[in-house]
């Protein structure tokens, strides 16, 4: 995605996901907010412009989904920090799912388990793959966890699917954890 388009993803995932109060808007129970309201308050602010064309753009070419327009509201998928619900409820994970990290986290993760840590919810990824772009983020030869999923959800936590292929969940005992090799 080229540099700009990147620029304006950001500013719209820091709103959406932590402060939409930085724009003056009010985000719903479910992280939802009318999008001509964002966009007008968007532009309010920020000195680079931001139009549903340029949003569609940005989710057309993004390495992720990371939001979606519903009607005439946008919300952020996943990552946020303050506090929404679910859309959607529940539903039965895939047997494995995956979480890449970095090693200093690692370390404390086999003992104590992934916790959310700054976000409403732990993040899991559907594929090795996805879990190894998220932990190069911080690691360049990140430790990949698979999780056992089904067993984690025979033991009562709750699976929350995003379009993007991310997964939430509230936490993830250590129990449920393997280190796999890339
Ligand atoms: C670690 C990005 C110590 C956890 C990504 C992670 C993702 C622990 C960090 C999405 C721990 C939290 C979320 C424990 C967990 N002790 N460290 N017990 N439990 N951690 O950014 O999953 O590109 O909040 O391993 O691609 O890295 O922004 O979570 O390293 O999908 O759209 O604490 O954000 O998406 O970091 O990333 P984060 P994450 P975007």
């Amino acid at each position: 995605m080229d540099h700009q388009l990147t620029r304006l993803s950001k500013r719209l995932s820091y709103v959406l996901r932590h402060h939409p109060d930085k724009i003056g808007i009010q985000l719903d129970r479910y992280g939802r907010v009318d999008l001509q309201t964002l966009i007008q308050k968007f532009n309010q602010h920020f000195g680079t412009p931001i139009s549903e064309k340029i949003i569609r753009e940005i989710m057309k070419d993004s390495d992720k989904q990371r939001y979606a327009i519903e009607g005439h509201t946008i919300r952020a998928l996943y990552g946020h920090s303050i506090p929404v619900d679910p859309l959607t409820p529940p539903v039965e994970p895939p047997e494995k799912l995956y979480h890449g990290t970095t090693h200093a986290a690692a370390r404390f993760i086999v003992d104590e388990g992934l916790k959310k840590m700054d976000r409403d919810f732990v993040h899991l990824s559907a594929n090795p793959q996805m879990a190894i772009q998220v932990g190069k983020r911080r690691d360049p030869h990140p430790v990949i966890f698979e999780i056992e999923a089904r067993k984690a959800a025979a033991s009562g936590l709750l699976f929350y699917p995003t379009e993007s292929g991310v997964w939430l969940v509230d936490s993830m005992p250590a129990k449920f954890l393997k280190i796999i090799d890339q």
